[in-house]
């Protein structure tokens, strides 16, 4: 009995699970690109993941719960708003620190990056760019710190790929409009205090609008049974005859391009935080191969594990650089929709493939919760659905190369 379990690998899960080991790769020297700010920002990121993030996370997605506990660090890491201005409270960093700090979030987990995304490209992005100086005043400093929450609203039941179709509809009654519809897949939803939902007016014109948490006929029932995103909270928001007051309108943007407006920004963090999801998936593979021995040797020294490990920090230094590159075009304004687009696609795509082979390198080990691969595994299966779908960006580089729209 002494003699078997001197050889049986015995996993120290307690360790696992209060300590994080992750050491974050950076195989072309990319530090290097980066100024001293960018740097202070990422660390800070990264730190706070360590310590309030990793040792939470894992029991959070088991018993599908928003770990709200960590609201007030995201705040503080400066991860909501971290490009809005400093006079309405967000961060008055640049594109490139927020693509930072969205990959240390989701380093950690995609639900959490999720929260922060959605506050601060979906609901603080709008309020700041088509909002009024009353509405920015209003709502973006308690955005910025977590006193208030917001989903954003364009998913219907019937129109996911297809937000153009969208059924929500507003009328004008005088002095307020009536709303009428529902969202669905909205995240943050249960919890929000606002939601900026998007409607069309009785022209069909597509507007934006603020709506508040206890207005009568307002409700947001929440998701259940999903294996992805765990700890993120999902849900609906249904409008029932909900009197909207006419200074909730967002009114210096309207149409179609205004809610994809927010996807752009959106869609550039999710593009930084799935590096961060791929790199912890590498890291993990790595130290694991390297730790666990069979046929007398670490299966590391393998040719089989060692292509798997190459090909990962391959693929990951490739979005660093794609991505890298973005950003300071962001930096400069001149990044296009379609840029964007490639970059979400092809990083959520590089990590999800990345999950899977760390999966095997692990064996039995990585469907376990000991580790956080197949957590981000299935966390990757929702963030290549959402903010347009992995065929729908194909079909937006698509077009943008030809000039012709293969959705009309
Ligand atoms: P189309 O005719 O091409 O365009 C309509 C108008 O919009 C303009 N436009 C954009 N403006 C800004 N940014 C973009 N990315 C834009 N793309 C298009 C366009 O110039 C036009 O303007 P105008 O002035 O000429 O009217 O529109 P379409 O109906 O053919 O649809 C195009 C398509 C399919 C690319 C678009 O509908 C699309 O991107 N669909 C995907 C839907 C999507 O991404 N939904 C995401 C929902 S939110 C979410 O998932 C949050 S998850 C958050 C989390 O938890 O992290
Ligand atoms: P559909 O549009 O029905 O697509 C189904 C399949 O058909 C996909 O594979 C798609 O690529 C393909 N397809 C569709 N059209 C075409 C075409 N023209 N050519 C070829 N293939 C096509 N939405 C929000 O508004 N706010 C949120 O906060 C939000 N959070 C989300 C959180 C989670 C966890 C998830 C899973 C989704 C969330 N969404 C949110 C919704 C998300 O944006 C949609 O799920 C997504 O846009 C796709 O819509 P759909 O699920 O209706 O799929």
């Amino acid at each position: 009995m002494i003699l078997i379990s001197k050889f049986v690998y015995k996993p120290n899960y307690k360790k696992r699970m209060s300590q994080d080991l992750f050491q974050a790769p950076d195989y072309y020297q990319l530090d290097d690109l980066l100024t001293e700010e960018h740097l202070l920002v990422r660390d800070a990121a990264r730190e706070w993941v360590k310590r309030e993030v990793s040792p939470i996370i894992e029991e959070a997605a088991q018993q599908a719960k928003f770990p709200s506990s960590i609201i007030s660090g995201l705040a503080e890491i400066g991860a909501f708003g971290p490009y809005i201005p400093e006079e309405y409270g967000g961060a008055g960093l640049d594109q490139m620190s927020y693509g930072l700090i969205m990959q240390e979030i989701e380093r950690g987990d995609s639900g959490v990056r999720s929260t922060a995304s959605v506050q601060s490209s979906l609901v603080m992005y709008p309020i700041w760019k088509y909002g009024n100086e009353e509405q920015r005043k209003k709502y973006l400093p308690k955005l910025a710190t977590g006193e208030l929450m917001g989903c954003f609203g364009l998913t219907e039941p019937n129109h996911g790929s297809n937000p153009g179709g969208m059924e929500t509809k507003i009328k004008d009654m005088g002095n307020h409009y009536l709303l009428n519809g529902a969202k669905m897949w909205i995240s943050n939803a249960p919890f929000a205090d606002i939601a900026v939902v998007w409607a069309k007016n009785e022209e069909g014109r597509i507007k934006g609008l603020i709506v508040e948490r206890g207005m009568e006929g307002f409700t947001t029932p929440e998701t259940h049974n999903k294996w992805s995103l765990r700890a993120s909270s999902t849900g609906e928001l249904i409008f029932d005859n909900v009197k909207i007051p006419k200074e909730n309108i967002l009114p210096n943007k309207d149409g179609l391009g205004a809610p994809l407006g927010c996807l752009d920004s959106a869609r550039y963090g999710i593009a930084w935080g799935a590096i961060g999801a791929a790199m912890d998936c590498y890291d993990t593979a790595l130290r694991y191969a390297k730790e666990r021995i069979q046929f007398g040797k670490p299966i590391a020294a393998t040719q089989l594990q060692q292509k798997k490990l190459a090909e990962m920090i391959t693929e990951i230094t490739k979005a660093q650089l794609l991505t890298w590159r973005l950003g300071t075009l962001k930096n400069e304004n001149k990044a296009t929709s379609a840029q964007i687009s490639m970059a979400k696609r092809n990083n959520v795509d590089m990590a999800l493939k990345i999950a899977r082979e760390a999966r095997q390198v692990l064996g039995a080990m990585g469907i376990t919760g000991e580790y956080s691969i197949m957590r981000h595994m299935m966390n990757l299966e929702s963030v290549i659905t959402y903010e347009g779908t992995h065929d729908i960006h194909l079909l937006i580089t698509g077009m943008d190369i030809t000039g012709i729209s293969a959705f009309k």
